[in-house]
């Protein structure tokens, strides 16, 4: 067994990201639910993800979505995270609001549309430059919906060439995380499917280039940790966007709807030794809270990874090697299960107290009166994004 003081640790050095976009209001294509005290603007963002940090003590990032997040002084936008004791984390551009979009961004048939999407990345390695981030994290809606609506191989090939152009253009000290997505909002093909067609251009670009897992873009039933063990293993694991799926790309609460699915995941982590800061693998959230409250669920969804990660860190290895290696399968099976099973909310409680923070932060948000705060002071509270 892994001793306490040891878990412990590699809890205390866990960083998690939340996402600018989950404290604005959100909803599905059916209802935007307006909810009461939520940010006017990105200032306001970072403000409740510092809130989230404070009241977690890991969360010390906040990931930015250009336009949504835009600002006039970026300078000023880092210095105000910096006041409110976090830092701007990853950022990610928006090539998939406009009508220009229609047919794709980078992979647009269109030069021209393809140059606007282009500058558009470019736009958002400058301002991960001016506020210190180290990541531009990629997303692109671009696919199509129909056999021969445009080449595959074509679309591959304008791909393959903006994101040559936004390496070639990042500073040393930035990570290109390339994330994919089965599909939505194309249906036929994405053009960044899977995790092969992710690795494939990360390849060609160097060293850089990694792999985005978002947990919520898979075909149901796959094998996510067998993904990231063998990214891991490649060196290309950029990080993760942790959210949960019942059906699609349902953005829920990580941990919420399998935890035995996170757990997984987070054991390859902690074997492959990407737990530890330096190894450079993001612990990011991407979710949407369209019925709860915001800041809440996201020290919830901060506290599900913890957890997890907590269960990860109880297993015996020494047991899990020798049962492996004897070929005891049973044994094996039940060196993960006991710590699955494990209650590691106690020695959470405990990690907290030593860190001087409450052992039970959900509890202390709500006695603290600062959504009751929120309330009086913000009115008419943003858009997250969509539908905007
Ligand atoms: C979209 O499905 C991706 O998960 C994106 O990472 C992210 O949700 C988006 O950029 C925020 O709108
Ligand atoms: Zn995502
Ligand atoms: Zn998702
Ligand atoms: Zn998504």
């Amino acid at each position: 067994m892994t001793d306490t003081a040891t878990v412990k640790a590699a809890l205390r050095a866990q960083r998690i990201e939340t996402p600018s976009w989950a404290y604005g209001n959100s909803g599905t294509r059916f209802k935007v639910f307006a909810q009461e005290g939520v940010p006017r603007n990105a200032y306001e963002k970072v403000d409740d993800a510092a809130t989230v940090h404070r009241f977690t003590g890991v969360a010390p990032s906040i990931a930015l979505h250009i336009p949504w997040d835009r600002v006039d002084d970026y300078a000023e936008l880092t210095k105000h995270a910096g006041d409110a004791g976090i830092r701007i984390g990853a950022i990610n551009p928006n090539v998939f609001q406009e009508d220009d979009y229609r047919l794709g961004s980078v992979c647009n048939p269109d030069p021209i549309v393809r140059r606007k999407a282009l500058d558009h990345l470019l736009e958002c390695v400058e301002i991960g430059a001016t506020t210190g981030s180290t990541i531009l994290s990629l997303w692109f809606a671009d696919g199509t919906n129909y056999p021969g609506q445009d080449s595959i191989r074509a679309r591959q090939d304008r791909l393959a060439e903006a994101l040559e152009a936004t390496y070639a253009a990042m500073p040393g000290a930035m990570r290109m995380l390339l994330e994919y997505k089965l599909f939505e909002p194309s249906f036929y093909t994405m053009d960044v499917p899977d995790w092969g067609t992710s690795y494939a251009h990360c390849l060609q670009l160097g060293d850089r280039a990694q792999v985005l897992v978002d947990t919520g873009h898979h075909a149901p039933g796959t094998n996510i940790e067998f993904i990231v063990a063998l990214m891991l293993r490649a060196g290309r694991l950029g990080g993760f966007h942790f959210n949960s799926r019942f059906y699609a790309d349902d953005d829920l609460m990580v941990g919420a709807a399998d935890p035995f699915q996170l757990f997984r995941i987070m054991h390859e982590i902690v074997q492959g030794g990407a737990l530890d800061p330096a190894a450079d693998v993001a612990f990011m959230l991407d979710q949407c809270h369209n019925i709860e409250p915001k800041i809440p669920a996201m020290i919830r969804s901060v506290l599900n990874v913890q957890e997890a990660t907590a269960k990860a860190l109880l297993v015996d290895s020494d047991a899990l090697r020798a049962a492996q290696d004897s070929g005891d399968v049973l044994g094996a099976n039940a060196a993960l299960m006991d710590a699955f099973n494990t209650d590691v909310r106690p020695i959470l409680a405990e990690l907290r107290e030593e860190m001087g923070i409450d052992p039970d932060p959900i509890a202390a948000y709500r006695r603290s009166g600062h959504h009751e705060r929120l309330v009086a002071e913000r009115q008419g509270g943003a858009q997250a994004g969509w539908g905007a």
